[in-house]
């Protein structure tokens, strides 16, 4: 384990923790390491600058601000006003939008906030199903959107394995839904926001996209952007993106009242003005050409991971990917994700299994796994790189060992031991 010195975390007065609890400072200072000694492919994850981290670690924190920039609930509001207007300003200016709402806590609050503005309980939303690349706040029945709003889900279609437009169509039409939520986490396809902004338009519906995978890659400029079709379209900020955890919220000019009502005071009371700080630096971070040049890198990694996966019998669903993640399936090589995500893990390669669609197993056991490209992209690894990580995914499924001492485990750990030594994730900050 990295030995615990002030230096070594990227927060601001590391020393103060160190002092006063050395448990959680120890604590910080493993989970570090667990991310410098592993391969990151969780597709929802990504290793923020130190820049944001300074940002997340400062009084800021100490701060409420219920309300809006300029129109507090509180006195001494005037440096995190600026802050605030810098951050939705940024927003405006990376993604073309008419407003932005940035202090949504997270993306699971954002999306409460866009029902809350659009739907009363008991409307018909049309979204993604879960098990097909949804996400649980789409209207999965134990999440509050299940429970409280009448949820239709469309899916993929059997052949392409891509979204089935003409079943969404069809649902919409037969529905006559309140609103129509594009998006989710697992969809490896970029999504045809005209087509559904056109259905949208056909039976008079709201049309939301929840970017929170892919926005990273809007921002960078690598794909098709879901701004000017959505009336409104909410993401995280820490995925692709790679600013704090949090969320936030783009909309159309004529929804900005209904969307800043729903966050505060409907939703949320005052926001973290340390995540709202971060999400400023973040959005700076992504206007640079080397941000848009990383986006890039990220869509071909993604790519070649894919691909040499498939070569070694771990099919791609749709048969690879347009974005940062793919997802695949693993009965051609006979192993359950729930088995594959275990021996990737004793081998130091983290991912997590995922349902494919139309899986027969159940969601814990499931017949995938979803890989994404975004840590190690940060990483600075390149398709060279990747292919040498597929190879190693591959032989920590095929022939590895939940068991860490397995001799397959431990020669794949070996190997990802070296190539983390050659990328490190957070290297040592340069003596000062
Ligand atoms: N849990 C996130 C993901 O992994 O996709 C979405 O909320």
């Amino acid at each position: 384990m990295t030995a615990v010195t002030p230096d070594t975390y990227y927060g601001p007065d590391f020393g103060a923790l160190l002092d006063q609890d050395p448990e959680i400072a120890g604590l910080l200072v493993s989970e570090l390491d667990r991310q410098r000694s592993g391969l990151q492919l969780i597709a929802s994850e990504n290793q923020t600058s130190p820049a944001v981290l300074a940002a997340l670690g400062s009084t800021l924190s100490n701060k409420y601000a219920e309300g809006y920039a300029h129109a507090r609930y509180y006195g001494g509001c005037a440096e995190v006003d600026k802050v605030e207007d810098l951050a939705v300003e940024r927003a405006k200016a990376l993604f073309g939008a008419d407003h932005a709402n940035v202090q949504p806590h997270s993306g699971a609050s954002a999306n409460i906030a866009v029902y809350g503005a659009f739907a009363k309980p008991g409307d018909t939303v049309l979204a993604m199903s879960l098990d097909h690349g949804g996400h649980l706040t789409h209207g999965f029945k134990v999440s509050f959107s299940g429970k409280w709003f009448d949820a239709v889900h469309y899916g993929v279609a059997e052949d392409t394995e891509d979204i089935d437009y003409d079943q969404v169509e069809r649902l919409a039409k037969e529905h006559r839904p309140k609103i129509i939520l594009a998006g989710g986490s697992a969809i490896p396809r970029l999504i045809d926001f005209e087509r559904f902004r056109a259905i949208a338009d056909e039976v008079g519906a709201i049309f939301w996209v929840d970017a929170a995978h892919f926005i990273g890659l809007v921002a960078g400029k690598a794909i098709p952007s879901p701004v000017p079709h959505a009336d409104v379209v909410s993401f995280t900020t820490h995925k692709v993106l790679r600013g704090p955890r949090g969320g936030a919220i783009v909309c159309k000019e004529e929804h900005a009242k209904k969307i800043d009502r729903a966050v505060f005071p409907m939703m949320q009371g005052g926001p973290l003005m340390h995540g709202v700080a971060g999400k400023a630096v973040n959005f700076l971070e992504c206007s640079t050409p080397q941000y848009q040049a990383y986006a890039q890198q990220v869509i071909d990694n993604a790519q070649v991971l894919a691909e040499t996966l498939g070569e070694h019998g771990i099919r791609p669903i749709t048969g690879g990917t347009d974005t940062h993640l793919s997802l695949h399936d693993l009965r051609g090589v006979g192993v359950t994700g729930v088995d594959a995500e275990g021996r990737c893990d004793a081998a130091g390669i983290v991912l997590n299994k995922n349902a494919i669609p139309f899986d027969p197993e159940k969601p814990n056991v499931a017949s995938g796994i979803r890989v994404g490209s975004p840590s190690l992209t940060t990483q600075g690894m390149g398709t060279e790189e990747m292919r040498t990580v597929a190879k190693l995914i591959a032989r920590a499924v095929t022939e590895g060992d939940t068991d860490p001492e397995h001799a397959v485990s431990r020669e794949v750990r070996a190997e990802v031991g070296e190539l983390m030594a050659r990328f490190p994730a957070y290297p040592e900050p340069p003596a000062r």
